[in-house]
């Protein structure tokens, strides 16, 4: 018999887990747009939710109908609680202030409300990632300002993701290792399905979209190479390659079997940013990550210490497996 969600939270409480009643209903809000979202999804030209929505995000990329819709669902569920300050998304130029109506929370959730749009049309599985921190004791008093969403990734105290694949899965950290949910659409409930996830420490198995190599950091076109090389090179094994282009997807795949991730800046970014966003991408993935025993990282410095400057700021990430990380750290010395 598998545990639900609300199980495993209140099991997670009475050992001393668990923040508090609000953080643990929190969890449980997400879980639920999650599981809306997931109908959507599934919906997919039956419910007209495909397509493009004809306006452009912060980010300027073109939005998805999917964009827009999955964000308004997780904004409307959980604005009401009682449990946030406030909220941050990939698709909002600004926070979300809660509205006076509502009473205010202790936490910031911030998300990526629709992770791999460019797959909803061609029904590839994408997904929702979140982050949860705590808001500044202060800021029940004042205007929450953007200024109290920018805490480094370690002060996270709950990120997760939910993956609308050929299974609906909602992976889970608070903080005290990994543990993976299967939603039971029969009954519409979030059964544990798997807990203590580790990710093997070694790997031959690499994801980067290579079609941006040209454009790569010396040291990065060293180590693809040398991976590419495989038992002719230095490496002295054989890789494998998988590029989904929904983050979600790889970084289930490296929790479930290992692997590397790779989305580094390159020679036409003149700020050496990187294509994914800290906050509500790299930061609650490099929780999960590093949960798992894995490990994160820009190309050197650990992405769960970068001290954030700007909500929709990006970085550089390198995840997986944690000797394959340090191997590549070592292309950049
Ligand atoms: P590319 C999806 O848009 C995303 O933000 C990540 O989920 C994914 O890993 C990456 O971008 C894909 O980027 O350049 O391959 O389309």
């Amino acid at each position: 018999m598998h545990k639900t969600l609300s199980q495993y939270l209140v099991e997670q409480q009475r050992q001393g887990f668990l923040l508090s009643e609000d953080l643990k209903a929190l969890i449980e809000g997400i879980a639920r747009s999650c599981k809306s979202i997931a109908h959507v999804v599934a919906k997919g030209a039956l419910g007209g939710v495909l397509g493009n929505q004809g306006t452009d995000n912060v980010q300027g990329e073109a939005q998805k109908k999917m964009d827009v819709i999955s964000n308004n669902i997780l904004l409307q569920a959980n604005e009401w609680t009682g449990h946030l300050a406030g909220m941050a998304s990939e698709e909002m130029d600004t926070i979300y202030k809660i509205p006076n109506s509502y009473p205010k929370g202790k936490y910031l959730l911030l998300f990526d409300p629709l992770d791999g749009s460019s797959n909803i049309d061609v029904n590839v599985s994408i997904g929702t990632i979140f982050s949860i921190l705590k808001a500044p004791e202060d800021s029940l008093n004042r205007e929450l300002t953007e200024a109290d969403f920018l805490q480094a990734g370690s002060q996270q105290v709950a990120a997760g993701y939910a993956l609308y694949g050929p299974q609906t899965l909602l992976m889970l950290t608070i903080g005290h290792g990994v543990v993976c949910f299967t939603l039971d659409k029969d009954v519409g409930t979030w059964l544990l399905t798997q807990e203590n996830i580790q990710i093997p420490t070694e790997t031959k198995e690499f994801a980067i979209n290579m079609s941006n190599s040209r454009h790569w950091d010396t040291p990065v076109q060293n180590y693809i190479h040398d991976c590419l090389a495989g038992t002719t090179g230095p490496r002295g094994k054989d890789f494998n390659m998988r590029w989904v282009a929904s983050m979600v997807a790889e970084v289930h795949r490296i929790l479930q079997r290992g692997g590397i991730f790779l989305y580094p800046w390159d020679k036409r970014d003149p700020n050496k940013a990187g294509k994914l966003r800290l906050m509500y991408e790299a930061n609650p993935m490099s929780f999960l990550i590093e949960q798992a025993g894995g490990a994160s990282v820009d190309t050197v410095n650990r992405i769960l210490d970068i001290q954030p400057s700007q909500l929709h700021q990006r970085v550089s990430v390198i995840l997986g497996s944690k000797n394959e990380v340090e191997t590549v750290k070592q292309y950049f010395v």
